[in-house]
């Protein structure tokens, strides 16, 4: 087999390095509070030595702001692993999925491990893991890293993805920020990697500035982009960055009702 590296990305405490442990074998500490893993850790799969898994820190969001956000975005960004495996803390979606918003935008195949499913249940909660699925467009496992459940189907699933390498489809927003962003696309295509357009248009629409100075552009290039963002803000009357927030909780909001099913159908379900 192919040696193929694998991202462990998500949340601070939604399980990471619970999961790498499972996969590795390895006996990294797991602590419950966040900021435990700010540098990164690498280990091979237990049953096939050609799959690299990369325990990553946590992190809420791809900005610059925290030391863990800039090293595990740097990751992603330059070292280009195989795929992404997102664990995702199943009791807290919404500030979960959020990051899932812009892990998908990096042209980088994502599976996802709903973990802690096992405190889902407890709660007497059901979540339709096939619907949301559906919605993010991308597979959705549940697992439980505590009590060794859906990890081997999460890995296998996640692997065939790098093999792959099946690239997901990236949430779409409001037609109006759509509109400004395919406009930033044209204007920096082939000065950045194809495959994360779509995350340096958006973080040029925010004016990012240390996206800014990845990206080479001539001075007049610089000001249609600045044009482009300024008529947007007129028609949404927001700044560019809450215009993408509130794009991507709209977004959420949808995906979380997939997940939520009402109790009728909670028979068809597997979790
Ligand atoms: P990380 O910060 O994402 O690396 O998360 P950890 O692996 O350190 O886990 C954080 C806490 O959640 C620890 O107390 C783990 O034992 C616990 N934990 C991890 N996975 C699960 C799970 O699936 N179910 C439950 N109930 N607890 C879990
Ligand atoms: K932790
Ligand atoms: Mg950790």
């Amino acid at each position: 087999m192919e040696n193929v590296t694998i991202a462990l990305t998500g949340n601070p405490n939604s399980g990471k390095t619970s999961v790498f442990n499972e996969l590795t074998g390895a006996n990294q500490y797991v602590g419950n509070w966040p900021g435990v893993t700010v540098e990164k850790k690498e280990g091979r799969l237990k049953k096939e030595k050609a799959v690299f898994i990369q325990d990553l820190p946590g992190i809420y969001s791809l900005s610059p702001y925290s030391p863990e956000e800039v090293v595990t975005r740097e990751y992603l960004l330059n070292d280009s692993p195989d795929a992404i495996l997102n664990v995702v803390d199943a009791t807290n979606l919404e500030r979960n999925l959020y990051l899932t918003t812009q892990l998908l935008e990096l042209g980088v195949p994502v599976v996802i491990a709903l973990n802690m499913i096992d405190l889902v249940k407890k709660q007497g909660d059901v979540l339709n893991t096939e619907k949301l699925a559906y919605g993010l467009g991308v597979p959705v496992v549940a697992t439980s890293a505590l009590k060794h459940r859906g990890i081997d189907q999460v890995i296998n699933l996640t692997v065939e993805k790098a093999q792959k390498r099946e690239t997901p489809v990236f949430p779409r927003y409001d037609d109006r920020l759509e509109a400004a962003l395919v406009q930033i696309e044209e204007i920096i295509a082939g000065k950045v990697p194809d495959t994360q357009i779509r995350w340096f248009s958006i973080k040029l629409f925010e004016r990012e500035t240390s996206v800014q100075q990845l990206v080479s552009l001539t001075e007049q290039e610089d000001d249609t982009i600045e044009e482009i963002i300024l008529i947007t803000e007129k028609i949404f009357g927001d700044d560019s960055e809450s215009i993408v927030v509130n794009e991507r909780y709209d977004w959420l909001e949808k995906m979380i009702a997939l997940a939520q099913i009402e109790h009728q159908e909670s028979h068809r379900i597997v979790s």
